[in-house]
């Protein structure tokens, strides 16, 4: 391992089972055992040092083909004859072992991503564990109904029978790997789905990881998979693949719609959680105090990478220039560090091709006009480890790319409003839909203006929240179907209809 990282680990007393770990090559997980990484190898960096950390497999279609295979045969073996009392025992043993791995999986986190390790040990692993904790409940309540048919001659029973979905095939993003692996892992196994999973090429460490632990909690082989490698091989394979049933895929609109589009040649059932450009309204009325902290972790948490970030804010123009001097200080005051510094607050971006995407965002920002309030200059004065500054934008019109596009990083755009439905109008211009937040100490005003933006998620006077019994998930370019809550079961299940015509006695 490269002396950079060694002294980085070493700073941050990073712990000898963490480091043996991460430094390995990483392969696939199939058939319940982890396989060597063989040949070809993707280079594994840490976004702090940008060093290589390790190698990570660059699998085929092939490997594709044999995790699928694997997971065919453990839906057709003994998970799927596993009484329903039995899958939530080994789920629960799963949360208790992660429960037990927790801070292994937070350094994995932070590592990989170069997320802050406190965040990591706060949000991602709680988060994640309560998924499964959740779900668990729900592999002995997978009722059908029975129905009393009413345009049938004679008598009939009728009633309908719940049934797992299939093999499911998982594709994951970089900014919460575990936590969005968990909140297609923890439904899909819930209702007797098997899965392979396919973590992004950049951040793959916890999903092995946890391939792992549900091997030691005693998930029969083959139930979950990991398959390692390149989007576009094997996220491709799988969408393509004839024996994947469903489909469940989080990341960017552009290559979300084409692995739909191929997903649907083989009738897949199909989960799209895509990107977004949610809207925040902050209107007259408001506790500015709560408004401006609440924003600024909307949109600052793990450095603005995260799909629901509060990205553009409206505020009324009576409250304009206090909320502005608020989220200015605020701002300015997070700590900026390494990931795995547990007080940074601001950690580096994934990857320096990310960073770079960011940065072209910022300087459009400048040239197009908008005012900064602080952070990243268009002088191009930067840091050279990984990380950007919290950046605010005021004074922003609607036909900025700032106020419009996805930038997936720390930077906040700023535009003003007199009237709520001017405010309500430009909320819901642009084709995401994914979340919305709304602060305003009267609550009539909260609801009415909850019901007319659109997204799939609103925030009162908060931003983010996420809780396992609440779905998640977009509309429009933020795309379709829900992580989470019991709306998500449906996504895994399949409802057969049976008749029984009845003779007379
Ligand atoms: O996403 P990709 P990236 C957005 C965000 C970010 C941008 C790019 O705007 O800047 O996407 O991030 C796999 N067939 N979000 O490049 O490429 C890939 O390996 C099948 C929003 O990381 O969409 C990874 O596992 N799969 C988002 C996953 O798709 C393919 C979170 C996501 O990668 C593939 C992340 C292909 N052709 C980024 N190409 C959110 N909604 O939270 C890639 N993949």
């Amino acid at each position: 391992m490269d002396q950079t990282i060694e002294r980085y680990f070493s700073d941050f007393s990073v712990p000898a089972d963490v480091r043996s770990f991460v430094a390995r090559p990483i392969g696939h997980f199939i058939e319940g055992k982890e396989e060597a990484a063989t040949s070809d190898q993707i280079d594994l960096v840490e976004p702090f040092t940008g060093q290589r950390l390790t190698g990570l497999a660059s699998g085929s279609a092939e490997d594709v083909d044999r995790a699928v295979r694997s997971a065919r045969q453990a839906l057709d073996g003994p998970w799927g004859r596993m009484p329903a009392l039995e899958r939530q025992r080994l789920i629960l043993r799963l949360a208790e072992m992660m429960e037990a791995d927790a801070d292994f999986l937070a350094h994995l986190e932070a590592i990989d991503v170069g997320k802050s390790i406190t965040d990591a040990r706060n949000i991602d692993v709680p988060g994640a564990i309560a998924n499964f904790q959740y779900f668990a409940g729900w592999t002995s309540k997978l009722d059908g109904r029975t129905t009393g048919a009413v345009a049938l001659p004679g008598e009939t029973l009728t009633y309908t029978i719940k049934e797992p979905v299939g093999v499911v095939a998982a594709i994951v993003p970089w900014n919460f790997p575990l936590q969005i692996l968990s909140w297609k892992l923890a439904a899909a196994l819930a209702c007797g789905c098997t899965i392979v999973c396919k973590p992004s090429e950049q951040t793959p460490l916890s999903a092995m990881r946890l391939a792992f632990l549900a091997s030691q909690a005693g998930f029969p082989e083959g139930v979950i998979n990991v398959v390692n490698g390149f989007g576009h091989v094997i996220g491709q394979a799988l969408a393509a693949h004839p024996g994947v049933d469903k489909l469940t895929f989080t990341g960017s609109t552009p290559v979300g719609t084409a692995v739909g589009k191929t997903a649907l040649d083989t009738m897949k059932r199909l989960t799209l959680e895509l990107g977004g450009k949610s809207p925040v309204i902050v209107t007259g009325k408001a506790d500015l105090q709560n408004a401006a902290q609440a924003i600024l972790s909307g949109i600052f948490l793990n450095s603005g990478q995260v799909c629901d970030a509060g990205s553009r804010v409206y505020v009324q123009d009576s409250a304009h220039d206090e909320l502005i001097e608020l989220l200015r200080i605020g701002a300015e005051a997070l700590t900026i560090g390494p990931g795995l510094d547990p007080t940074a607050r601001i950690t580096p971006l994934v990857s320096a091709l990310h960073r770079g995407r960011v940065l072209n965002h910022i300087e459009t920002a400048h040239t197009q006009g908008a005012a900064l309030v602080t952070g990243e200059s268009a002088s191009g004065d930067r840091r050279e480890d990984g990380i950007l500054r919290p950046t605010i934008f005021n004074r922003c019109a609607e036909t900025m790319d700032i106020l419009r596009e996805e930038v997936f990083g720390p930077v906040l755009a700023i535009g003003t409003f007199s009237d709520i439905d001017a405010a309500v109008a430009r909320a819901n211009t642009g084709d995401f839909g994914l979340a919305a937040a709304v602060y305003s100490e009267d609550v009539n005003e909260t609801i009415h203006l909850s019901r007319r933006l659109k997204a799939g998620n609103i925030y009162v006077n908060a931003h983010g929240l996420i809780d396992p019994t609440m779905p998640f998930g977009g509309l429009g370019a933020s795309g379709f179907g829900k992580d989470m809550g019991p709306e998500q079961l449906d996504g895994f299940l399949s409802t057969k209809s049976v008749y029984v015509q009845v003779r007379d006695a």
